[in-house]
């Protein structure tokens, strides 16, 4: 009699669980690690969903982090996050890390993205280089190109070494035109963006790497067309490295326990998903207004709080 008893009441307990008569687990009050990388909307994106989380009351911490790196960190739980997996440039360390277990696919952002070499629109409408963007017309004009350390080639400007390692290079020897175009890395994102302005100011030729979504956007950045990208196409995944990049996706990343540690952050985290325009303003807010990262998260979340305030509810 008195266990039927316990029986029913724990039955009551349950059905309460069940229909959402009690509280949800809270979230803990350990903070949140959101990393930090090497280009501006990712920078700003961080302090903006940091932003996200201690509105709901959520703590939150920074960590400068790889961008390549990071992956096997949120593996092991160093790092919580991350809120933009570009396809091209992260999508091989981001499924390694997934493959040894300890990453979960929190979801896609609206935004398409391509990280590619390309040129100023001048570069075309001046008609620099014949033929472009189709990039056989570089076979003819690498002399456009070229810098005072170029050795007489042409220079692809690439992004800094950590992003890519040898991608460019590699595609330069699949294609056939490494005798004459020669990388060169630039040491930061910032580092492309003065040789651009630099440039346009001359109305030089210049090929660099950049991405979009990016403050680039609004300007005319057109990127090179390449043989199209195929699964294995580059030297690393086995193929000649000739392709161009994939026109791809922009994922977000998690560790594991984060659903359970955090479930109402997660949630929100998971509903996350940013258009092109919108990555595009956060980066332009410090490459074109010259604010800090952490005061362009600030006004961007100010100015935006209809598109991020349903993500937390
Ligand atoms: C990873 N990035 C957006 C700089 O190409």
């Amino acid at each position: 009699m008195k266990i039927t008893k316990t029986l029913a009441m724990s039955a009551v307990v349950a059905a309460s669980f069940a229909f959402g008569g009690m509280a949800n687990a809270a979230d803990s009050s350990k903070p949140i690690k959101i990393p930090t990388h090497n280009w501006s909307s990712q920078v700003v994106m961080a302090y903006v969903i940091g932003g996200m989380f201690e509105s709901m009351g959520g703590t939150v911490e920074y960590v400068p982090a790889d961008s390549q790196a990071v992956y096997e960190a949120i593996r092991l739980g160093d790092v919580t996050i991350s809120h933009e997996v570009w396809q091209s440039t992260f999508g091989a360390s981001f499924y390694n890390a997934m493959d040894k277990g300890g990453v979960i696919d929190a979801g896609t952002h609206e935004a398409a993205t391509l990280e590619e070499m390309g040129v100023p629109k001048y570069v075309i409408d001046m008609d620099l280089c014949p033929g472009l963007p189709n990039w056989e017309a570089l076979k003819d004009c690498p002399e456009v190109f070229a810098t005072a350390d170029s050795d007489g080639k042409g220079r692809w400007l690439e992004g800094p070494q950590s992003w890519h390692g040898d991608l460019m290079p590699e595609r330069l020897e699949g294609l056939g035109i490494a005798d004459k175009y020669t990388v060169k890395f630039a040491g930061s994102a910032d580092a492309i963006w003065a040789e651009l302005e630099s440039a346009k100011k001359e109305k030089r030729g210049i090929i660099t790497f950049n991405w979009t979504p990016n403050f680039t956007d609004a300007d005319g950045f057109v990127f090179i067309e390449f043989p199209e990208f195929t699964p294995g196409c580059r030297k690393a995944d086995g193929g000649d490295g000739s392709c161009g990049s994939p026109k791809g996706w922009m994922k977000k990343a998690a560790n594991y326990q984060f659903p359970k540690t955090h479930p109402a952050a997660y949630k929100a985290f998971t509903k996350t998903s940013f258009t092109t325009t919108q990555i595009g303003q956060m980066a332009a807010l410090v490459d074109i207004d010259k604010m800090s990262h952490e005061d362009a998260a600030k006004k961007w979340l100010a100015d935006n709080e209809a598109v991020w305030k349903p993500f937390t509810e």
